[in-house]
């Protein structure tokens, strides 16, 4: 007899909760260690990778500058000089074999794969278009090689808006890619300055998310954070990314592009938290004419965004951005290979929700966002 994948899932938590008997335990127990086949599909959807040719640039590029920006230390240190770190560049560079192995160890079903922070952003715009290009190109050819496995958001060049479109376009019709990534400012230039419109139109027509992933902060704005390795995940590279994000709302851009979806990782890089305030302060804003949007900011946030659990794996963190934001808007997430998969499996694993939210954090909501074809339908296509 095949367990139906529903009524395993179901008897698996009941377990973890304890609400099974003594009696009917063994048989669940039995089919979990039986493995990843009849567990709940798992799509990780901030997972990294990068491509020899763009750490061997990024590396070179690390190597020509003495800046005390952490991005650029991070060239110096775990590019230029391999010293700090250097079992992630491997990892990154690699698709096919330690990454597929550890996935399939913790039932890790797929990665959406995005270029690494901080993608092509600190190169010159020619080597910047050229190697998006590039990057695309191979993550397409991952894709097409396991299309169970994997997915994957096309990088772009911010330094090029229009042709930047002309990439994402390309990314979404010719190479099937799910959606997009940026890794906050580029230049330190933020995308709420209409020059940037390009992407965002192209983004919305081609139904692609944008996925803005941190970067250390911009040179304006690190200074505070220079001392106590700040300007690391730990603070700095949320900060910088949702300032971004609220720039981006109160510039009006949503009304501008309603149907526009954007993800943020982190639980939200802190906005859940902020969103009644923010709507309070930014009453002011409005009435003063110091900015102009028809909603509230938080209406904008729970319309047009959406956030993964990436690097937070924290139960009443992800409560909270339920009950906040709606089950809809939350993916789960590892952030390959910066964190372990271990960990970011069993919290999810045993998150105090529901079955059916447990699947749309684990897999429906990336579906649906990132175009990712249903579990039965993907097997059909391939047999
Ligand atoms: C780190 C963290 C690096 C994240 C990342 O890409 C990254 C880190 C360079 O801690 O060095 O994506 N992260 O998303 O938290
Ligand atoms: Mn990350």
């Amino acid at each position: 007899m095949k367990l139906n994948r529903r009524e395993f899932i179901g008897g698996a938590s009941m377990l973890a909760s304890g609400a099974l008997t003594a009696a009917a335990a063994p048989v669940v127990v039995a089919a979990a260690a039986a493995g990843g086949a009849g567990a709940m599909r798992r799509i990780a959807t901030e997972e990294a990778f990068s491509i020899p040719e763009i750490t061997q640039a990024l590396s070179e590029l690390g190597s020509q500058s003495d800046s005390n920006n952490l991005d650029m230390i991070l060239l110096r240190t775990m590019y230029a000089r391999g010293a700090v770190r250097s079992g992630a560049l491997t990892r990154l560079n690699d698709l096919y074999d330690e990454r597929l192995r550890i996935m399939d160890e913790h039932g890790v079903d797929m990665h959406l794969l995005s270029l690494t922070a901080p993608g092509v952003q600190m190169f010159d715009t020619e080597t910047a278009v050229s190697l998006a290009r590039l990057a695309n190109d191979r993550l397409a050819e991952a894709v097409a090689r396991h299309p169970t496995r994997f997915a994957g958001l096309a990088s772009f060049a911010p330094q090029d808006p229009a042709r930047a479109a002309k990439e994402m376009e390309r990314a979404r019709r010719e190479l099937k890619l799910h959606g997009f990534v940026v890794n906050s400012h580029t230049n330190n230039e933020y995308y709420d300055d209409p020059k940037f419109w390009p992407i965002f139109e192209a983004a919305e027509a081609l139904d692609g998310a944008i996925y803005i992933h941190p970067r250390a902060p911009s040179d304006q704005m690190a200074d505070p954070f220079r001392v106590y390795n700040m300007q690391s995940a730990m603070w700095g590279y949320g900060i910088e990314t949702s300032t971004h994000a609220m720039r981006l709302i109160m510039s009006g851009l949503f009304d501008r592009f309603p149907k526009l979806k954007i993800v943020l990782g982190h639980m939200g890089e802190g906005i859940p938290y902020w969103l009644w305030r923010i709507d309070h302060m930014s009453a002011a804003s409005v009435s003063l004419g110091r900015a102009k949007i028809k909603l509230k900011p938080s209406e904008y946030f729970k319309r047009n965004f959406l956030i993964t659990t990436s690097g937070v794996e924290d139960p009443l963190v992800l409560r909270y951005c339920i009950d906040k934001l709606g089950i809809d808007n939350i993916m789960w997430a590892i952030d390959y290979p910066y964190q372990p998969t271990g960990p970011a499996v069993k919290f999810m694993n045993e998150a105090p929700v529901s079955e059916a939210e447990r699947a749309q954090l684990f897999h429906r909501n990336a579906e649906r966002v990132f175009h990712i074809a249903p579990l039965g339908d993907a097997m059909a296509a391939r047999s």
